[in-house]
């Protein structure tokens, strides 16, 4: 098999990029290790910036989104039993929604296959070869065989635990790391949500996060221990530890708990984000805690670059912004990272705190509350920067 874009990895990344290049007239193949099934479900993300449903939207993935997707205003954040709006269309313009990642991963399949493209799930990359070279080939194994898909470029588009980051040889890497000493335990609940936007709350048991997926589906996150066993959460637990992080500002509705993990929280980036023929994106290069929501819309952000990228090389032979492209995704990237950490440090307690570290965490919810300039600040990064 050849083509010219290898795509490791059907995850947001890898399928807007195929999409993308294919607007191009650039072929690419996307290996999937997974099976469509599987992909379809995995319960992720949820909040996309605006830049980023107008990109799904442009690219032709906006049917569904534009039916089914919340389109919230603002976020509120609770703190003292108080509810603080911050108000991104009225402040920049802008507005977020929420669409879970499958829904735009299914999309993004239905779309890519309607259109001709290739995607090969149960698809394992093993081993990439010839990065240095002048092609390169990804070694997989398909139906119980090992095969092989010679390309031009390799994009690493393979999540934080794909191969892609690893096959580039020790020492040419350069890791930012950063870990936090808690979790989240997410839960999936059939029950109408507490509120018509997002709730981030600051309260002295920990964080909680009040979101949504559908007008009867909440989605909701308790900040726990890292290890924690969800096991230890039955769901009347869960029910009153999110009732008392709410601090009875508004009323939260019980339902049937359909669905419970923990997820740690760690931020790490490595640079460059290029080794020769291959090129990293995603959160194969980066991940963050979620409490930005950055994620998802991170990764849109460096296959649009990269494929603009390989356009100018394809069409001109121009090599300049493919030699950029880790610098100007980067420059992105720690922004998000910065603003992700930001909101973590806001509304988390810390083992390690002290009086000290609360009032000042206090103030900066006070500030952030009363501010335009603070809350200008917080509702430009959270809806998105532009990508210019
Ligand atoms: P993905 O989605 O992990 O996709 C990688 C794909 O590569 C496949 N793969 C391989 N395929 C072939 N061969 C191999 N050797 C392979 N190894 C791996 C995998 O099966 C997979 O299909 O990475 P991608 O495309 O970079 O997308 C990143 C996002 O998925 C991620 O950043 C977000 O889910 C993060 N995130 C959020 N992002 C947002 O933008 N907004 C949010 O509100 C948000 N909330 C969240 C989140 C992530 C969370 N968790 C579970 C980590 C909330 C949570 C709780
Ligand atoms: C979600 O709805 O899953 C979600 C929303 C916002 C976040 C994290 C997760 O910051």
């Amino acid at each position: 098999m050849r083509t010219q874009v290898g795509i490791v990895g059907a995850g947001p990344a890898g399928l807007m990029l195929s999409l993308l290049l294919q607007r191009e007239g650039i072929s690419s193949v996307v290996l999937e290790s997974r099976s469509r099934a599987y992909v379809e479900q995995r319960v992720r993300a949820g909040l996309l910036e605006q830049w980023a449903r107008d990109l799904l939207i442009e690219i032709g993935a906006g049917e569904r989104l534009q039916r089914e997707g919340l389109v919230h205003d603002g976020i509120r954040l609770s703190c003292g039993g108080a509810l603080h709006h911050i108000d991104f269309r009225r402040l920049v313009g802008r507005i977020v929604t929420i669409y879970d990642q499958k829904e735009v991963v299914k999309d993004l399949i239905a779309l890519l296959l309607d259109r001709g493209g290739q995607i090969l799930f149960e698809a394992e990359a093993t081993a990439l070869d010839g990065l240095g070279g002048s092609s390169s080939v990804i070694a997989f194994r398909h139906g119980g065989e090992t095969r092989a898909l010679a390309c031009d470029v390799v994009a690493g588009c393979d999540g934080f635990h794909g191969i892609s980051r690893p096959a580039i040889p020790d020492g040419v890497l350069t890791v930012y790391e950063r870990g936090y000493p808690f979790g989240w335990l997410g839960i999936l609940s059939e029950s109408p949500p507490a509120s018509d936007e997002l709730i981030y709350a600051y309260h002295e048991r920990g964080f909680a996060l009040f979101s949504m997926r559908a007008p009867s589906l909440s989605r909701l996150y308790l900040q726990c221990d890292p290890d924690e066993d969800p096991a230890r959460w039955p769901d009347a637990r869960i029910f009153d530890e999110l009732r008392a992080r709410l601090g009875g500002s508004c009323a939260l509705a019980e339902g049937r708990v359909l669905q419970k993990s923990v997820t740690p929280m760690r931020s790490v980036v490595v640079e460059p984000m290029q080794h020769g023929r291959l090129f990293l994106a995603g959160d194969s290069a980066h991940i963050q805690p979620p409490t930005g929501a950055k994620g998802m819309n991170l990764a849109f952000a460096d296959v649009v670059f990269l494929s603009r990228a390989l356009a100018l090389h394809y069409r001109h032979g121009r090599t300049d912004a493919l030699d950029a492209y880790s610098r100007t995704c980067l420059d992105r990237v720690w922004k998000a990272q910065r603003f992700s950490w930001f909101m973590t440090q806001l509304l988390h307690r810390f083992p390690d705190e002290t009086a000290f570290d609360r009032r000042r965490q206090l103030a900066d919810i006070a500030y952030l509350a009363g501010s335009v300039a603070a809350s200008t600040a917080l509702a430009e990064n959270y809806s998105g920067l532009p990508l210019e």
